[in-house]
């Protein structure tokens, strides 16, 4: 009896758990471009074009390794539009008379899937996917109990469990977490060394020409995409990460430089999140840098927490809060997305960069997004559900698992405080402290209230006094209120004046 066995766009991995087993002789995989997942939301540009090329080159990769792979492409003349109608037509083509698939990283399409045995009339094996460090029942045990999630405990136990970075019980440098070496604002005069470019083979500008045509009106640029599609190539922009960059990671962690998103970033979330690369390899290699005294502690450690913790740990907070996780609104933040989220067309210098390098390159790094794209929508008070889709939409390493708990909890607070134990709300000094921005705005940075004042910092201390009902009472936040009635009761007028002014003008 043949089996089909189906291989989503972000779960190209030979070790993919959707292909264990297989018999080569008999089973098919099936691999399929659809509209409704290129359109569920309206993906940027370059994420689809990086997601069908990196399908396209596994599906070569699998044929080369001897298993039979039927694959559709979006242009194909008889086509299906869904993935469950993909799977239809290979049934009926290939005879196989059941479906494997690993399970999805969104609950949409998970919850699709459930209803497939029944309306397809095979059986159909949703699998656990393998492809992480913590599962989703281990995960729920550690919840398990607990009031507050907080990754910090959840981060010491998987050093503990996998033994990265640790000497025998201990954590490696006798410290779980060097975070507080991990702030520093970029020297004017430091050298950052280039992303590896390469020129996009036939496969990779066929699907760019593809893209260009059918999806025009879809937000971002394709000229320049640089994303590694294959294995092969996403090890070597790893390799060039531990040996060029990894070891200034945790030093400038924090900062941002106009025009220059990637800093030392790593630029590998779309390929870990696709399958190209994985989490245990990525840490291995950046743990062996630090043996070998390539790379210092600070950078090391920093770099194995974003991915053994962070990344674990909000992927476990998106499958234990359910589905309708994102719908909570806890701060009761109602306004519509502004339009420069997606023109740029703003004065705000941090914010216009933010929105160009996303557009240019699907990309932006952590403290862009959450200090200066999330912060804004926090202090401006919008809508978390269009928060959300924009940021699901803009980056090429979206997909809602890890996409709604960073947006919805970390960046925005909207579920009252799951696992951040404040808004992570900041007014112009930090992008100042953290970035060359300020220098280049119409907006003062210093000045806190009137037509040339920057928005951040009204918008903040107007954010603090508006959502006093909800956060008076958070601990964390006693010092800011304080500092709030400690404040003259004419400069706080005259702030939430020049919000008021500021937001009524937002939505004309
Ligand atoms: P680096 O800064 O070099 O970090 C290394 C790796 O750690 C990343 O490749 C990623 O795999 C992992 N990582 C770091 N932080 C996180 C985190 N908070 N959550 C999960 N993984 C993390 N990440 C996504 O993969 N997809 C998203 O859709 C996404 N949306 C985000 C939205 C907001 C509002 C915020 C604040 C963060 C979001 N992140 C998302 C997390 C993080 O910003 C990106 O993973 C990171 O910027 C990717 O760039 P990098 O590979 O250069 O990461
Ligand atoms: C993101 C994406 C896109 C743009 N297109 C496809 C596709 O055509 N076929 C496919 O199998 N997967 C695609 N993906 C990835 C899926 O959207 C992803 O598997 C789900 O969102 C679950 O994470
Ligand atoms: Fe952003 Fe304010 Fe600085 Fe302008 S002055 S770049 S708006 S933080």
């Amino acid at each position: 009896m043949s089996v089909l066995r189906l291989v989503l766009g972000d779960q190209l991995d030979r070790e993919i758990s959707a292909l264990d087993g297989i018999d080569e002789a008999a089973d098919t995989v099936l691999m399929a471009e659809v509209a409704d997942e290129a359109t569920y939301v309206r993906h940027h540009k370059q994420k689809i074009a990086f997601v069908f090329a990196a399908m396209r080159h596994f599906a070569g990769e699998l044929e080369d390794a001897g298993l039979a792979v039927r694959y559709q492409r979006l242009d194909d003349r008889k086509r299906a539009t869904s993935l469950k109608d993909a799977v239809r037509a290979a049934l009926n083509a290939t005879g196989a008379s059941s479906v494997i698939v690993t399970e999805p990283g969104e609950w949409r399409l998970l919850r699709d899937m459930e209803g497939w045995e029944k309306e397809l009339g095979v059986s159909v094996e949703i699998r656990e996917d393998t492809r992480f460090f913590c599962s989703r029942a281990a995960f729920e045990r550690h919840a398990e109990g607990r009031k507050t999630l907080r990754m910090e405990y959840f981060y010491r136990e998987m050093r503990k469990r996998t033994g990265l970075l640790m000497d025998g019980d201990e954590p490696v440098g006798g410290s779980w977490n060097f975070d507080a070496e991990n702030r520093k604002p970029l020297p004017a005069d430091i050298a950052v060394p280039d992303l590896p470019a390469s020129k996009p083979d036939e496969i990779t500008q066929e699907v760019l020409d593809l893209v260009a045509e059918r999806f025009a009106d879809h937000f971002g640029d394709l000229d320049g995409f640089a994303w590694p599609v294959t294995r092969r190539s996403a090890l070597i922009a790893l390799d060039r990460f531990v040996t060029e960059r990894l070891p200034d990671f945790g030093d400038y962690q924090d900062a941002m430089a106009a025009g220059a998103p990637f800093l030392f970033h790593a630029a590998l979330s779309p390929l870990i999140n696709a399958g190209l690369l994985r989490p245990m390899e990525v840490c291995e290699r950046a743990e062996q840098a630090y043996r070998d005294g390539h790379a210092p502690l600070n950078a090391v450690e920093g770099f194995i927490r974003q991915i053994l913790g962070w990344r674990e740990f909000i992927r476990g907070v998106y499958w234990l809060k359910g589905p309708d996780y994102g719908r909570e609104n806890a701060l009761d933040a109602t306004r519509d997305l502004p339009w420069f989220y997606w023109s740029g067309e703003t004065d705000m210098a941090c914010l216009a960069d933010v929105v160009d390098v996303t557009r240019r390159h699907a990309y932006a790094h952590h403290i862009q997004r959450l200090m200066v794209a999330g912060n804004f929508a926090l202090l401006a008070g919008v809508d978390p559900r269009q928060v959300q889709e924009w940021f699901l939409v803009v980056y090429a390493d979206a997909y809602e698992w890890v996409e709604l708990p960073n947006v919805h909890g970390m960046a925005l607070f909207a579920d009252g405080g799951v696992f951040a134990s404040k808004p992570y709300a900041a007014s112009g000094s930090y992008i100042d402290r953290m970035s060359d921005y300020c220098s280049g705005c119409r907006y003062d940075v210093r000045k806190r209230d009137g037509e040339d004042a920057c928005p951040f910092n009204y918008l903040y201390w107007d954010f603090v006094a508006r959502n006093s009902k909800h956060l008076r009472s958070n601990r964390r936040m006693a010092m800011i209120y304080k500092s709030l009635e400690r404040m003259d009761g004419d400069k706080v007028q005259a702030m939430r004046a020049s919000a008021k002014r500021f937001l009524d003008r937002l939505e004309t």
